[in-house]
């Protein structure tokens, strides 16, 4: 059996959008954020790091005791032992080649960006009265000289992607790249950065009846209302 290790308000919507595609019995574990926004400390019990998404599993043949972190890591494996060769990604050519990148990028490039640039704005608001101003003035300038422009290029990279493809390894149904790229693509949307492409991405993906099942099971995740 399947059990999600779901945070409120994350990463891990993704995860509970794969395993409705997938239709494999599974359970949500919820855990809820605290004041300053991190997971609470009953996830450290799951995974020495207390982050989410984290699943635990007995696996294919139910004797196993797998516990397992990173989405990416998450999207693999599920597609590998639940799938059945659906969402199975190409092994060569460039359909290969896109859905590796992009399984990849979501959480070694794109994302660390998309957090720098939402801590730096968070910062201020949670630092003494005082400190406020000036630290709105110093994190404002590190997000316009660096982390904007960097937004800029993965929105441009992910915009210029989804122009010429429907699901980002090309094919005719999503893969590992799209469970991947739908979070940081709602958050481009969201933060006003997504191109017409990547809106008319996510909103293929919004309209799919997994993922609307998803999110009613997951609970809060105001990523998409802000
Ligand atoms: N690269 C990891 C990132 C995991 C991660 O940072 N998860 C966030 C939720 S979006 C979290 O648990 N944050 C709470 C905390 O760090 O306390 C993954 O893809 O699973």
């Amino acid at each position: 059996m399947i059990t999600l290790h779901h945070l409120n308000n994350s990463r891990s919507q993704r995860i509970i959008w794969l395993l409705e595609e997938l239709e494999v019995p599974y359970e949500i574990k919820k855990y809820q954020r605290t004041s300053e926004q991190r997971a609470p400390p009953e996830l450290l019990k799951i995974y020495p790091l207390g982050k989410s998404p984290v699943i635990t599993d007995t696996g294919a043949q139910g004797n196993e005791n797998i516990v397992l972190a990173e989405s990416g890591a998450i999207v693999e494996y599920l597609i590998k032992t639940y799938g059945n060769g659906k969402f199975a990604a190409a092994t060569s050519g460039q359909a290969y080649i896109d859905n590796l990148y992009y399984t990849h990028y979501a959480e070694g490039s794109i994302m660390p960006t998309v957090v720098q640039k939402l801590i730096f704005g968070m910062i201020p608001d949670r630092s003494p009265f005082l400190l406020r101003g000036l630290l709105r003035g110093v994190f404002g300038k590190i997000t316009e000289m660096v982390v904007n422009p960097e937004m800029k290029k993965h929105s441009e990279l992910v915009e210029s992607h989804l122009a010429t493809k429907e699901w980002f390894a090309g094919g005719s149904e999503p893969t590992s790249a799209d469970f991947l790229m739908i979070f940081p693509a709602e958050i481009l949307e969201s933060t006003g950065l997504a191109g017409p492409k990547t809106k008319e991405y996510a909103k293929k993906i919004h309209e799919r009846p997994a993922y609307k099942k998803a999110l009613e099971k997951g609970g809060e995740y105001s990523i998409l209302k802000r």
